[in-house]
């Protein structure tokens, strides 16, 4: 089976990745509010999902699905294997509900000897055991006909600028980085349509080696050997607002560069932590995410939209998990909906001979639906 394609406003695909529902809503104040759900029921969730026409297609980390053992690190590639069984049984679930897979990413960041970096650890073993951990997230990828590798930059950071070492850093992330490309060739991995970027400012670490979409750019046009396979997936309004920056003139930037591959999509107040709140969700950014839609829209970018954030942990009922998780993602596509619905009012030539504040005040009166003529009237009136 596979599923119609959502195309509505500028977005094609609509995707909830594993990580996103398997959330138990821990927090660095307290333990999971969720029991633990194994892989195997979240790809059930996700197809209960597509069955209800909520999404087209879903993403994962490599240990989302199946647990890493340093010891076997090409323990995928035996059909014996609990591992090669446990990915079988979750492709037959995504297959059967239509699923695609957008992305498949390899957490650099969960297993405790990760924790100085990846990709970019001072240890020239572990980063090996780095490169070995992304081939066998390339080779499940590939398992799952994934469309992109996303190299989220995680635990690539410092809180010590005096302990890093500047002169190589960014030269192993950039080794680490063609290989992904070197391996997808070799192998002849012909699934990837290319690689992404994914920056974030900080969480995990006080500061991460790319911060913003505009780092990632500059990264991969001054430092990577094949520039035209990478480009960027920003979570929108999340990373960039952590850094005050502003998601319309993201999303402007990097289409004008033809480096948005896909969007990862929340909600997030300013300078906060990373609050992965689901889209529209929480006091700050309506203006903003409809705006961002809007841009999109203007500059005829289309493309895959993927949720990346969890419900409020207040909301994590334990003894309704399943109703929980089940509201949470009704509620993401909602938010999208809404975005959607709400940008496409601004379409059109509304703007012309209005200054910038008239053009905003003009922009939220047809975003919220109001009259203007009614607003005159009541401007005027006493
Ligand atoms: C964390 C990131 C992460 C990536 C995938 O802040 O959003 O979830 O999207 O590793
Ligand atoms: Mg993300």
């Amino acid at each position: 089976m596979t599923l119609q394609a959502f195309n509505v406003g500028p977005v094609t695909l609509r995707s909830m990745p594993f990580w996103c529902v398997g959330n138990p809503l821990g927090d660095p104040f307290g333990g999971k509010v969720l029991p633990g759900i194994s892989s195997v029921e979240v790809a059930k969730m996700l197809a209960w999902a597509a069955g209800e026409n909520l999404i087209e297609a879903t993403s994962f980390h490599d240990d989302d699905l199946v647990p890493f053992d340093p010891a076997h690190p090409e323990d995928d590639l035996d059909q014996k294997s609990q591992t090669y069984k446990t990915l079988a049984e979750i492709k037959k679930i995504l297959s059967a509900a239509g699923l695609q897979v957008n992305t498949a990413t390899c957490s650099l960041h969960g297993m405790t000897v990760f924790r100085n970096g990846g990709l970019t650890n001072p240890d020239p073993k572990i980063r090996e055991l780095a490169r070995k951990k992304v081939e066998r997230t390339l080779r499940i990828g590939a398992m799952f006909g994934a469309k992109h590798y996303t190299y989220w930059v995680a635990r690539d950071g410092f809180e010590v600028p005096v302990a890093v070492d500047w002169k190589n850093t960014f030269t192993w992330l950039a080794d680490g980085l063609d290989h992904v490309y070197d391996y997808i060739k070799a192998k002849k991995l012909t699934n990837y349509v290319g690689a992404t970027i994914e920056p974030k400012p900080n969480e995990p670490r006080g500061q991460m080696y790319l911060p913003t979409s505009g780092h990632a750019v500059g990264f991969i046009c001054g430092k990577l050997k094949h520039p035209d396979f990478w480009g960027v997936n920003p979570e929108l309004l999340q990373h960039e607002s952590m850094a005050l920056l502003n998601a319309v003139h993201c999303v402007g930037y990097l289409c004008s560069l033809g480096k948005l591959k896909f969007l990862h999509f929340g909600s997030q107040i300013k300078a906060q932590f990373d609050n992965d709140f689901p889209p529209l969700v929480g006091p700050e950014g309506l203006k903003e995410t409809v705006q961002m839609f809007w841009a999109l829209s203007q500059v005829g970018w289309k493309g895959l939209v993927e949720f990346d954030c969890h419900m409020l942990r207040a909301e994590g009922d334990p003894d309704h998990a399943e109703e929980s998780r089940k509201a949470f993602i009704r509620n993401c596509v909602n938010g999208l909906s809404m975005a959607i619905e709400l940008a496409a009012r601004l379409d059109g030539k509304w703007q012309q001979g209005l200054t910038g504040s008239e053009t905003d005040l003009a922009a939220t009166m047809k975003m919220c639906g109001l009259d203007p003529k009614t607003i005159a009237a009541r401007t005027v009136k006493r």
